[in-house]
């Protein structure tokens, strides 16, 4: 790897103040203060999974709604991402798992494709309309996933195949997100240059 995969970005509204930097190659460490604690843990397990180093500090209007905030991390998180592959030469473009926690069951497809496209299905009816942690709708898993796959230009698939406590499923989205992530951000030694026919990604 010649490179550094970092990348390192600030976002100031009237809405949310962000700091994130992030390491592609790093190990899981993970310093997340997003001001919602549930959404520490979720970017604390993509971290951790995706084997991204990750540091954020944000704030924001929370005693509004934690939706700003947590949107706003989700773009910043997403052109980090973007910005941090660079090139994308020597990737494996490609990732995909599946994750369990506990009764809960989620399949997740990365393609680093350069196109922004999100599927994501088989939230059970409800799930958006659930409060976990106290502030944080379920309604926000497909933002923040929506947020990262069109900032980061990646094709994302993320399918619940099962599931019934909202706190296992929304963590368990990330976790199989991360590792598929994980695959697909990996420099693959066969790989040489950039895997599109089209010669860019
Ligand atoms: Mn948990």
């Amino acid at each position: 790897m010649s490179e550094p995969r970092t990348a390192s970005l600030q976002r100031e509204t009237s809405e949310s103040s962000i700091e994130l930097s992030l390491d592609l190659d790093g190990t899981g460490v993970a310093d997340i203060q997003t001001s919602v604690p549930f959404y520490d843990h979720l970017l604390t397990a993509f971290a951790k999974h995706s084997l991204t180093d990750l540091r954020v500090r944000a704030k924001g209007d929370i005693e509004i709604d934690v939706h700003h905030t947590v949107e706003d991390i989700g773009i910043v998180l997403g052109k980090a991402i973007r910005q941090a592959l660079g090139d994308k030469a020597g990737i494996s473009r490609f990732g995909d798992a599946l994750v369990p926690l506990d009764e809960a069951l989620v399949q997740a497809v990365v393609d680093i494709s350069g196109r922004p496209y999100l599927v994501h299905t088989g939230e059970p009816a409800g799930f958006e309309f659930h409060l976990i942690g106290g502030h944080f709708t379920g309604s926000m898993v497909r933002h923040v996933f929506e947020a990262i796959t069109f900032n980061a230009g990646l094709t994302v698939h993320i399918t619940v195949l099962g599931g019934r406590d909202p706190h296992h499923i929304a963590e368990a989205e990330f976790k199989a997100f991360a590792r598929a992530f994980r695959q697909a951000k990996a420099l693959d030694p066969l790989v040489s240059g950039i895997p599109s026919t089209k010669g860019a990604l």
